[in-house]
């Protein structure tokens, strides 16, 4: 067997990229070696989904009061294990935990992160075979280091975070993650096991074609997005025809193709929920800070995603991201509207 030697893995990328950085402590490449290892964990069981009696409900619901299933609490078990077990990390949120977990030991006490994820988010499509995924976003703790992590050090703007990603769990299996300095995507090689850079420095395409909603929702939608949305079904600015519409309703899938092809991705509020369905920490944030590093944009209609300071762990919001001219077209149906 040939083996490509000029392709890098995940663990050779970080460790390449820290050169640059004499002073680095190499902790956030140890946290996403340990995220990709728990990723490869989780996608044995995705994958061997419709074989084994994993699938379905576990029986209890989440905080969110849905319900949860038997691979989200595995997902989140193999997550929360890895970053406890690891060096890194003082302490997890997880969309599937009330409260936070702190990793109250002596290494742990000593790392400079904690990280907050959604272990399996879009998992309502588990039992059909659609692409779902992890995202995750890092942040610096501002707690004294020393001393078990605290709520404060989770509750920080996306701006803070240091890093984010996601992991798609589809027709082949991804790790796509930001730094500032870029976002790279990496591909799971069956074969040796490791993920590999396959897409170096992703960049969102300033416009594209596609934009995705549940238009189940659009007569609960505000004005402004009812007239982006007409504006997007006729000739618009960008590429003279009618957008295509594309959703999967597994927000890791459609921001994936949108952040690769170009496009718009909206969660807006609705007259039922009317903070939005996403959660700000674990899915709008990691989106929002990987949107921006690729060179797109990402607001809840009003304000700039990544500058909401959370007042709690697991608030809500509208989340409208993607391409910037698309972002620009919607701002301008949105200026002066509901
Ligand atoms: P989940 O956390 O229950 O998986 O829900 C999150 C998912 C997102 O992945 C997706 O974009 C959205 O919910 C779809 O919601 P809807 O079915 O209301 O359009």
């Amino acid at each position: 067997m040939n083996v490509n030697r000029r392709v890098l893995t995940l663990d050779e990328f970080t460790i390449q990229q820290l050169r640059d950085f004499p002073n680095a402590t190499g902790e956030l490449s140890n946290l996403l070696r340990d995220i990709g290892l728990a990723a490869k964990r989780v996608n044995v069981e995705v994958n061997k989904a419709g074989l084994v009696d994993i699938l379905g409900d576990a029986g209890n619901m989440n905080v969110q009061g849905e319900d949860v299933k038997k691979l989200d609490v595995f997902a989140n078990n193999q997550f929360m294990g890895v970053l406890r077990h690891g060096i890194s990390c003082a302490g997890i949120g997880s969309e599937e935990l009330d409260d936070i977990a702190v990793f109250d030991d002596e290494i742990s006490n000593q790392s400079k992160y904690v990280c907050l994820f959604d272990p399996l988010d879009g998992s309502g499509n588990i039992d059909v075979n659609v692409s779902i995924g992890t995202i995750f976003g890092v942040y610096r703790r501002v707690s004294e280091k020393g001393r078990p992590c605290t709520k404060a050090d989770f509750l920080q703007a996306g701006i803070k975070q240091v890093a984010a990603g996601y992991i798609i769990y589809g027709s082949s299996t991804m790790m796509v993650y930001a730094t500032r300095r870029g976002v790279n995507g990496f591909t799971l090689d069956p074969s040796i096991g490791e993920f590999t850079l396959s897409h170096p420095n992703i960049k969102c395409p300033l416009s594209g074609n596609i934009y995705s909603v549940n238009h189940g929702n659009f007569f609960q939608f505000g004005d402004g997005v009812k007239k982006y949305i007409d504006q997007c079904q006729k000739k618009n600015k960008s590429n003279g025809g009618p957008y295509s519409q594309r959703y999967i309703g597994s927000m890791v899938s459609d921001v994936h193709r949108n952040l690769i092809k170009g496009g718009i991705f909206m969660y807006p509020a609705t007259t039922d929920k009317q903070n939005g369905k996403l959660r700000l920490q674990y899915e709008c944030n990691p989106f929002a800070f990987l949107i921006e590093v690729a060179g797109g944009k990402a607001t809840d209609g009003k304000l700039r995603i990544l500058d909401i300071v959370p007042e709690t762990l697991h608030q809500r919001s509208a989340f409208f991201g993607g391409s910037q001219h698309m972002m620009e077209e919607l701002e301008d149906c949105m200026k002066n509207s509901n």
